[in-house]
């Protein structure tokens, strides 16, 4: 693995995802410029620095991006909110990122979410170039997020992984993560993989482990040059029966997240303009 030559600015960073990163990059001798809105809650490693800054900021955005190399953009709204708390940090603050990878010639890293397919049904396996259905308000930032970046590319040669997240947490922990879990450790083998790939152009791929039962397929993960080497199905017996009663929530695989101000009738009919 080569260490980056030009610092890598991680957004996010004061996140469960960012923090779990942050010691892993730094242990791997990453130079690290951490950012979050939020205060870094765990001491700065070496050859790390904190600067706390609003995505929505474009001149925060572009004092924390002066000089790096790679943007790994895990900032902004994580979970379902309301439209006008996602648009500063989750459009507004893209469209600040990528400003400023464009004029930093920085390859980004987008922390993209399976909430940006979530309207997919379980029973579909998707390839990355399927079609965006965002399951709320905070998919559709990510889905936004993600044209931002195949605009970036096409128009100013600005790299991007999309990395589509599906659930990324220390342990499995219902029947759903049986297909979407991602481990911290394939999570932290992804970014370095996308750190060394020599060329990567705009390239989607799923974040997700080695799991049997995952709603997912074909992405450019060989472009990249990673595998994940963890696997969700060894947690397959404690999970057993950890599911809901909403037909909404198991329908789609964007789970809790479709189900949340759902207003349409249900059943839907699916022949109907699926
Ligand atoms: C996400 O995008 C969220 O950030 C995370 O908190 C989980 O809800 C995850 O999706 C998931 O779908 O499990």
């Amino acid at each position: 693995m080569a260490t980056p030559t030009r610092p890598v600015l991680l957004t996010g960073a004061s996140g469960a995802l960012g923090r779990m990163l942050t010691r892993r990059l730094a242990a791997a001798g990453w130079t690290l410029r951490l950012s979050d809105i939020a205060a870094f809650p765990d001491p700065v490693p070496q050859g790390a620095t904190f600067d706390a800054a609003d995505l929505a900021d474009q001149t925060a955005v572009d004092r924390i991006a002066e000089g790096c190399g790679l943007i790994l953009h895990f900032g902004g709204v994580s979970t379902e909110h309301p439209f006008k708390t996602v648009l500063g940090p989750n459009i507004c603050g893209l469209y600040n990122v990528y400003e400023a990878a464009r004029k930093n010639k920085a390859r980004v890293v987008f922390a993209s979410s399976n909430h940006a397919i979530g309207f997919h049904e379980r029973t579909e396996k998707l390839d990355a170039d399927c079609q965006l259905r965002p399951d709320g308000y905070y998919g559709l930032s990510k889905a936004f997020g993600e044209l931002v970046g195949r605009l970036y590319w096409d128009k100013h040669g600005v790299e991007t992984v999309v990395v589509r997240i599906g659930s990324s947490f220390p342990e499995v922990k219902d029947e759903r993560m049986l297909s979407t879990w991602l481990s911290f450790n394939d999570l932290a083998s992804l970014m370095i993989a996308c750190a060394d790939a020599p060329a990567i152009g705009y390239a989607v791929i799923w974040g997700a482990s080695d799991n049997q039962r995952s709603f997912w397929g074909a992405d450019s993960r060989a472009r990249i040059g990673w595998a994940p080497k963890d696997s969700a199905d060894t947690a397959a017996e404690n999970v057993r029966g950890k599911v809901t009663e909403n037909c909404v929530i198991e329908r789609y695989q964007g789970g809790s997240y479709a189900a949340m101000d759902y207003s349409r009738e249900e059943p839907s009919p699916r022949s109907l303009f699926e």
